[in-house]
């Protein structure tokens, strides 16, 4: 059967008014590629997949919240929607909100946003504002906005992004024909954590698949879930999760602790230690989504959590494409050669 997207997949399943007409851009049905070098890593015998929602419609795992949410909108006649973003949100709801034909407003942090989340949102043809602040403040600014006038807000504290996002569990359910033991994810605004335990405790009511332990994580500079308060500067190098104060955080917390699982922090170095292990295993994820699985590492090094034997599901939730800056930026400079092979050979082999 032809794949046409998380609501037809699993409209069932999913709490979307029925007059509501789809709106998608085909996303979902993203694959789970097997890791067998970081595994290797994690102990004796684990499994290791990564769901790699870099390759959905705009780049990350946005979209699967966003089809539901922008469908819902079209539902109620909506003609603008607005969100706050660290940049694959922005990105999303633009491309949605085009494929729909309303306006869509995104309001960023200035400085803090990469560079390709933010030519998406521009391609898509989002009317862009950037605020000398946070993500936080954009958040607070968005909502306040959206009570006051016709517009609609797209940010996860809209109950029908949670509903697409859910989907990424039945997903990995069904192509597992289970829940995995472990399973681990960013956290940044802690709609996608909150999402996916929905997710996975739901199929479970309907199919028994079992239920995973979720290991949360933030980044060390952006990590109010574990200090227990709000961050008022949050910085991190992995810019999609640099949220101060997650508007799903309480859920994040229990979804957590219900799960057996746990919410921690790693720093950045250790991120990017991450993402270029990956990459080593030809998956070039952004920095914010090598978090979730670089988290759980750190976890065994330190003999924390003990994985022998089980099963592990990371969601790697952005595209490295996102942020090619942090890699470039970052390389050694890149050998000049005049156009003769003399000197390519003795570039390579001197
Ligand atoms: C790649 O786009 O918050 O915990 O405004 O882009 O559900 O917020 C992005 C978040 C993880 C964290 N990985 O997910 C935004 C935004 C990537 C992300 C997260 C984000 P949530």
């Amino acid at each position: 059967m032809p794949w046409n997207g998380v609501i037809a997949q699993y409209r069932e399943l999913i709490d979307l008014p029925p007059n509501a007409p789809v709106v998608t851009l085909l996303e979902g049905n993203t694959p789970l590629i097997p890791l067998p070098g970081v595994a290797g890593l994690l102990g004796k015998g684990v499994t290791l997949h990564a769901k790699f929602e870099g390759l959905n419609p705009t780049g990350s795992f946005k979209d699967r919240g966003m089809t539901v949410a922008i469908s819902e909108a079209a539902g109620r006649k909506v003609q603008s929607v607005i969100c706050a973003s660290t940049g694959n949100t922005a990105a999303s709801a633009a491309a949605y909100a085009a494929r729909l034909g309303i306006k869509c407003i995104v309001l960023i942090p200035q400085g803090k946003v990469a560079m390709g989340k933010l030519a998406g949102a521009l391609a898509y043809g989002a009317r862009v504002l950037q605020v000398d602040g946070s993500f936080d403040d954009a958040l607070t600014m968005v909502v306040q906005l959206s009570q006051r006038h016709s517009i609609a807000l797209v940010n996860s504290l809209n109950p029908f992004r949670l509903e697409g996002q859910k989907t990424g569990a039945f997903e990995i359910c069904d192509a597992m024909g289970k829940a995995p033991d472990w399973f681990c994810l960013p956290v940044g605004n802690a709609g996608n954590i909150t999402s996916y335990w929905m997710g996975f405790r739901q199929y479970h009511q309907l199919k028994k698949t079992g239920l995973p332990h979720i290991l949360g994580v933030q980044a060390e500079g952006s990590a109010p879930l574990v200090l227990g308060h709000p961050v008022e500067n949050p910085e991190t190098v992995a810019t999609a999760i640099r949220i101060g104060k997650p508007a799903r955080g309480e859920q994040a917390l229990d979804a957590a602790q219900e799960s057996g699982g746990k919410i921690i922090a790693v720093s950045d170095p250790t991120i990017l230690d991450m993402q270029a292990m990956l990459a080593a295993e030809g998956l070039w994820v952004e920095p914010a989504s090598a978090a979730g699985i670089a988290g759980l590492l750190h976890e065994v090094r330190n003999n924390r959590i003990v994985l022998d034997g089980q099963s592990v599901v990371t969601v790697c939730t952005g595209h490295g494409l996102k942020d090619s800056d942090i890699i470039t930026k970052r390389a050694p400079a890149i050998p000049l050669l005049p156009p003769e092979l003399a000197a390519l050979e003795k570039a390579l082999l001197a």
